[in-house]
């Protein structure tokens, strides 16, 4: 199944055309809403104080066939977006489209009613309206921006942003390219989401087959591998079942471009070339390396960190980070493959406008292992590694600060597992990466380049389990969905610990608005800030917040088909 998938796949990305540009197609304006034709336009980037975006619909050919796409001055990606510490920025974003839109400014901190979440900042922006965001900006390095109506980020609507910091940057670098990574599909997004909903793993065609049994046999012997199976099925969970949506839908895209198309960044013999690696997918965690090169991390979420060398890295949706890599006088492939390893997309790193690199084969799936359901520890030898760090990944002095009850339902529709004994796993590489020979960047290798020594401890902790009925395709908090909670309550001022317990057998990034999320990795004097916070499947994760942005917030998983449920309003008093 995988095989012809992947031949699918190839077949489309070997029509697809070279632009966006196509001919007439009737059935596309029967509907009388006026569609532009979106041509494929150089990557624009918009510079200075004051800015337009037209929000509106454009006909786009990613895959062989023309379809409607949302986009945003009519390119998908939208304009990469570059402002400057200190600056204000005046944003006018008109909506052509026949419904209300929104856009969000991910991982910036502004005041509230500039967030751009309609039904908590604003009502949204109506058709045929301009909405003007007007916010100082008070950090820098690199972000992005998307719409948060659900269903037009898949279908293109988002862009990166670049904040030119005022004091110089702690590395150097001769090259700066963005790399952005996104999923395409041809299926509206209410088709895929009505699908997950009547089959959760409609996507998913990588489930075990007799054969996959037999091949456990011949390892384990039988009773071992019935006894497995028995377990897994008894569960009603699939160890395969790493992803929802897959590339069964989605065309993976680099800078907007497919891996035939092949974006690429030039460099000249001896360069430094900076990377900002950004996930704008809707849905898809990717693992990102460059066969033949060494990454040097310096920024996780727009933030600098201590620089940390590895091979390769797991990008969770909405998150950044910064890579400086030193490529010799040849061409090499940046490559992306999906969590689940149904597809990929790669790019092309040289120093000629000619050589294309080659793609390295995908990586085997990986099962998830016990750990992954929160039965117990990650088994891999922990590395080499200091006493505080040691505390978090075993566990064995956790912080304890009181604890806010908060309404949990452990039973009902939009709850059907929890994790026995969930632990942190900060130097887990997660599913699909372990033992693979490489190094991963982890949790555990973060830490922030300046110091949190002097933050001040939490005065309190919340517990939020991330919960789901993957049958039935609902995704929760506490086992309660958005609609049915209440907010959360923070208090203007205090210092506020975040625990995550996730129940579920996947990896969700988790995004507070308006806030840093301070992530514990044991050490307390370089806590790493961040946006979004990827939790892995049956494992727990703690940061802390500095509650100090009054008003209405967001706060939630960030792909796309779980945040409807997974969803809570915070509410700053
Ligand atoms: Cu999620």
């Amino acid at each position: 199944m995988k095989a012809d998938l992947i031949g699918r796949r190839g077949f489309l990305q070997s029509v697809a055309a070279a632009t966006l540009l196509l001919g007439s197609h009737k059935r596309l304006f029967a509907e009388g809403v006026k569609r532009s034709f979106g041509a494929r336009k150089p990557e624009e980037v918009l510079e200075g104080e004051e800015f337009h975006l037209t929000l509106e619909e454009t006909v786009v050919n990613i895959t062989g066939t023309p379809k409607v796409a949302t986009t945003i001055n009519g390119s998908l990606p939208g304009p990469t977006l570059k402002w400057r510490e200190g600056d204000e920025v005046t944003i006018h974003v008109t909506n052509k489209m026949p419904e209300s839109a929104s856009i969000h400014w991910h991982g910036i901190i502004l005041p509230f009613n500039m967030d751009g979440v309609p039904g908590i900042s604003y009502p949204g922006i109506a058709p045929g309206e301009t909405f003007t965001y007007r916010f100082k900006v008070n950090q820098s390095g690199t972000y992005w921006y998307h719409s948060h109506t659900p269903f037009h980020e898949q279908t293109g609507m988002h862009g990166s942003i670049i904040i030119e910091p005022r004091e110089s940057e702690p590395f150097e670098y001769d090259r700066d390219y963005i790399v952005s990574l996104s999923d395409w599909s041809d299926e509206k997004p209410s088709a895929i989401f009505r699908k997950l909903k009547i089959f959760s793993d409609y996507y998913n065609f990588n489930q075990r087959t007799v054969g996959d049994f037999f091949e456990e046999v011949k390892e384990k012997g039988f009773v071992e591998a019935f006894k497995a199976r028995k377990m897994w099925n008894e569960m009603r969970m699939s160890d395969r079942d790493l992803s929802d949506v897959t590339a069964y839908t989605y065309t993976y895209l680099m800078n907007g471009m497919t891996d035939s198309q092949d974006w690429r960044g030039l460099f000249k013999k001896g360069e430094k070339v900076r990377l900002r690696l950004i996930n704008e997918s809707a849905m898809t965690n990717f693992d990102i390396r460059i066969p033949g090169l060494k990454m040097e991390v310096v920024a996780a979420d727009g933030n600098y960190v201590k620089p940390v060398e590895v091979d390769e890295i797991r990008i969770g949706v909405a998150e950044t980070y910064d890579v400086i890599v030193k490529p010799d006088d040849r061409a090499y492939c940046i490559f992306a493959q999906s969590i689940e390893r149904s597809g990929f997309v790669g790019g092309t790193l040289a120093p000629d406008s000619t050589s294309k690199a080659v793609r390295p084969p995908m990586d085997k799936p990986q099962p998830l292992t016990m750990a992954d359901m929160g039965m117990g520890a990650y088994s891999e030898k922990p590395k080499k590694m200091n006493m505080a760090h040691m505390k978090m990944t075993t566990e064995r002095s956790e912080p304890k600060y009181p604890i806010t009850p908060l309404p949990i339902r452990r039973s009902g529709p939009a709850v059907t597992m929890w994790a026995k004994d969930p632990r942190y796993r900060l130097d887990d590489p997660g599913v699909g990466l372990r033992g693979n020979g490489r190094k991963v960047l982890t949790y555990a290798d973060l830490r922030s380049l300046r110091s949190t020594a002097d933050d001040p401890q939490p005065d309190r902790e919340i517990v939020l389990h991330l919960t789901g009925n993957m049958e039935r395709y609902i995704w929760s908090i506490n086992g309660i969905t958005y609609d049915e909670s209440e907010p959360l309550k923070f208090n203007y001022g205090e210092r506020l610990r975040i625990t995550f317990v996730n129940d579920t057998m996947m990896n969700h990034p988790m995004h507070l608005h308006g806030m840093w999320s301070d992530l514990e990795t044991g050490d307390d004097a370089h806590l790493v800030r961040k946006h979004t916070l990827l939790v892995q499947p049956g494992s727990k994760l703690s940061c802390r917040v500095t509650v100090d942005a009054k008003g209405a917030w967001a706060f939630h998983c960030h792909l796309l088909y779980h945040m409807l449920g997974m969803f809570r309003k915070v509410e700053v008093v």
